[in-house]
This record gives C-alpha cells, structure tokens and sequence, in this order.
C-alpha cells in the first residue's frame, strides 16, 4: 500500500505536466496561424484567390485537403478591350464540373466539393492561346 502511494505521488507531478504541456502546444498551434496571418482563423470552406491575366493564372499550384468544400475566387486583371476573349478569363475542371467565367475586371467565385486525392489540372480557355497556353493551365492537388 505504502509502495503504491509513493508511486502515484512520482507520477502525478509528471502527468501535470505533459498535460499542461499538450494543452500548451495544441493551443499554440491553433492560435498561431492567426498570429502570423493577422486575421481570425477561416470559417467555413478554404478560399483560393486567382488573378486571371494574358500573362497567365497568378496561381499555378493549389492545395486543399480531400472531401472539403473550396470556393475559387478568380479575378480577370484585364479589361473588355482586349481583342481575344474580350478581357474574360476561365477557371474550369472538366474532371469536378467546375467552369467559373470571371468578366473584364470582374470576379466571380464558385465553391466546390474536393473529391478523393488526386491531380485535378484547371485552364482558361477563352483567352488569346486559351487551352493551348501553358501559363493559363495549373494543378489542383487534393490531399488525403
Ligand atoms: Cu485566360
């Protein structure tokens, strides 16, 4: 009996601590993107912002997690002057369904359904070089 106590006496103090210490971190790690970011942490779907322009997508890349919703917000830069496309800009994945048209110096957003992991290529098909050009192309890797 005496034995027992004097065990739980050593531990205790040890358990406080990797208690306090998990708590510490858990709550480091939820706070601290809001720190560095300067704003309050995202509610709701993730949000991508993507400029449309005849020098191509401002983004090639993005990265979301699996089976959450996402929202592309896409902007065309340009405006109705141009002659090819009219200063219009796509965002479309044929694979998700996903077709946003964003006017001249407009923006238009659609949110979406991330399927299962995967490389989803998007593109911009009414632009000068439209499919064909190689900047107005990107990936959309959904992550497990
Ligand atoms: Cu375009």
């Amino acid at each position: 009996m005496k034995t027992k106590r004097m065990k739980r006496k050593q531990w205790k103090p040890w358990a406080y601590l990797l208690i306090v210490a998990v708590v510490g971190v858990g709550v480091g790690w939820f706070l601290a993107p809001a720190f560095w970011s300067g704003a309050t942490p995202p509610a709701g779907p993730a949000r991508v912002e993507i400029k449309g322009t005849m020098g191509g997508f401002s983004t090639s890349e993005i990265r979301a997690k699996a089976g959450q919703p996402l929202t592309v917000r896409l902007t065309s830069v340009d405006t109705r002057f141009h002659t090819d496309g009219g200063g219009k800009h796509q965002f479309a994945i044929d694979a998700l369904g996903v077709n946003i048209i964003a006017p001249p110096e407009g923006t238009r957003e659609a949110t979406f359904m991330l399927p299962a992991p995967g490389v989803y290529e998007y593109y911009c098909d009414v632009c000068c070089g439209g499919r064909a050009n190689p900047t107005m192309q990107g990936k959309l890797i959904v992550e497990a």
